[in-house]
C-alpha cells in the first residue's frame, strides 16, 4: 500500500482553510493509503509560544483530527516531538539542503518582511524539518494546501540529491493539492489566504471551534464586490471564495449553486453560507467534546510507537549512507 503523510501546526485555531485545503482530503484518502497524520509541534515553536498553550493546543488538534473523521484504527495519529527521529533527520538533511534554497522560500521571506530581526533560525529551517517529516515515512503522497507547494518541491529536491550522493534512501514524494479549495482566502481580505497567524484578519477566518454567532457575524461582514451577480468567476476573488466554500461544504455543483442564487443578492448568499457552515461545524464540535481524555492519550501513544518503528528504519538507513553507523567497530 502506498503511503501518505501530512500534518498541521498546533498554533492558533484550526480554520476552514486548513479543513478544506488539507484535513478533508486526509479523511478522503486515509483508506486508500497507509496514512500518517502528525501534529507538528516542533514546527509550532519556530515562533514564540506559551509552553502551556503548546501542550493544550497539541491535544486540541489531535481531537480535531479525530472529530473531522481521521480514524485512528486506520491511520497513525501522533505528535512530532514524540518521535525524536524527526529532529535527528533534520540535522542530516540540513547538511544536504542549501542556504540559497531556503532563502528562496516565500513563507520565510514573508516572515522576515513582517518580523525582521525577530525571526528564529527555526523559521529558516522549517522546510528542512518538513522534508524530514515526510521522508522518514517513505511517503508517496503529501496532501496539503497550495501554500505548501514550494516546501514540497524543496523536499523532493533534497530527497533526489540525498539519493544521488548517498545511495537510494528516500521515496521521492508527490504533492496532492486539491483542484478546488487549495487556497481558501480570508473573508476580510480576499487577496490574502485564510491564516491563523494573521492577527489582523481574525474576522476573515472561520475557526472550526467558532460558535454560531461568530460564524454568522464573520460571513455577514465578509468583503464582497460592487457587482450583483452570484457567479463563479476568478476575476472576482471575494465572491468566488464564498462560492467555493459553499460548493465544498454542500457538494452542490457550481451550475446548481448559480441557479439557486439567480436573482438573489449577496445577503442571501451570506445567510445561506452561515446556515450551512453552522450545520457542518455542529457535529464536529460535539465530537471534539465527546472524545475521552484517556482514550486520546492512548491513541497518541500507540501512534507514536507505530511512527517511531518506521521512522527509525529510515533514519538508520540515512545514517548508514552518510557513514555515521559502523564507525565504532
Ligand atoms: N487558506 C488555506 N486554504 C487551504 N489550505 C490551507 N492550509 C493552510 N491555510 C490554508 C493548509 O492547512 C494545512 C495545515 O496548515 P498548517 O497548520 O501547517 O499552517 P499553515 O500552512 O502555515 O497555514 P495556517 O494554518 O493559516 O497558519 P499560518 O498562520 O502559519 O499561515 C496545510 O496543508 C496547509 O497547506
Amino acid at each position: 500500500m502506498k503511503r501518505i503523510f501530512s500534518g498541521a501546526q498546533p498554533t492558533g485555531n484550526v480554520h476552514l482553510g486548513n479543513y478544506l485545503g488539507a484535513l478533508r482530503n486526509w479523511v478522503a484518502l486515509q483508506r486508500d493509503y497507509e496514512s500518517f497524520f502528525c501534529i507538528v509541534n516542533l514546527h509550532a515553536i519556530t515562533a514564540p509560544q506559551d509552553p502551556k498553550m503548546v501542550a493544550a493546543k497539541t491535544r486540541e488538534l489531535a481531537r480535531i483530527y479525530l472529530a473531522v473523521g481521521i480514524d485512528p484504527n486506520v491511520s497513525t495519529v501522533f505528535v512530532q516531538s514524540d518521535v525524536p527521529a524527526h529532529a535527528e533527520l533534520t540535522w542530516l538533511l540540513n547538511c544536504v539542503a542549501r542556504v540559497s534554497e531556503l532563502e528562496r522560500m516565500t513563507q520565510y521571506k514573508d516572515k522576515v518582511r513582517k518580523h525582521e530581526e525577530n525571526v528564529s533560525v527555526g523559521v529558516f529551517d522549517y522546510p528542512v524539518l518538513m522534508a524530514a517529516d515526510i521522508l522518514l515515512y517513505q511517503t508517496d503522497l503529501v496532501p496539503v494546501g497550495e501554500d505548501q507547494k514550494q516546501h514540497l518541491e524543496l523536499t523532493r529536491d533534497i530527497a533526489i540529491r540525498f539519493n544521488r550522493d548517498y545511495g537510494q534512501t528516500f521515496v521521492v514524494p508527490d504533492p496532492f493539492i486539491p483542484k478546488v479549495g487549495a487556497r481558501i482566502m480570508s473573508l476580510a481580505d480576499p487577496a490574502k489566504k485564510m491564516s491563523k497567524s494573521d492577527e489582523e484578519s481574525e474576522a476573515g477566518c472561520i475557526m472550526l471551534l467558532d460558535n454560531d454567532e461568530a460564524v454568522r457575524r464573520k460571513f455577514k461582514r465578509a468583503v464582497t464586490d460592487s457587482g450583483t451577480e452570484i457567479k463563479f468567476d476568478e476575476s472576482r476573488p471575494a465572491i468566488n471564495n464564498l462560492l467555493t466554500i459553499y460548493h465544498l461544504l454542500t457538494n452542490k455543483t457550481p451550475a446548481e449553486i448559480e441557479e439557486q442564487f439567480k436573482g438573489k443578492g449577496y445577503a442571501a448568499l451570506k445567510q445561506e453560507l452561515a446556515d450551512v457552515c453552522i450545520e457542518f461545524l455542529k457535529p464536529i464540535q460535539e465530537r471534539i467534546r465527546s472524545i475521552d481524555d484517556d482514550k486520546l492519550s492512548q491513541i497518541l501513544e500507540q501512534g507514536a510507537e507505530r511512527a517511531e518503528a518506521i521512522a527509525q528504519l529510515t533514519l538508520n538507513h540515512a545514517k548508514k549512507g552518510l557513514g555515521l553507523i559502523g564507525a565504532r567497530s
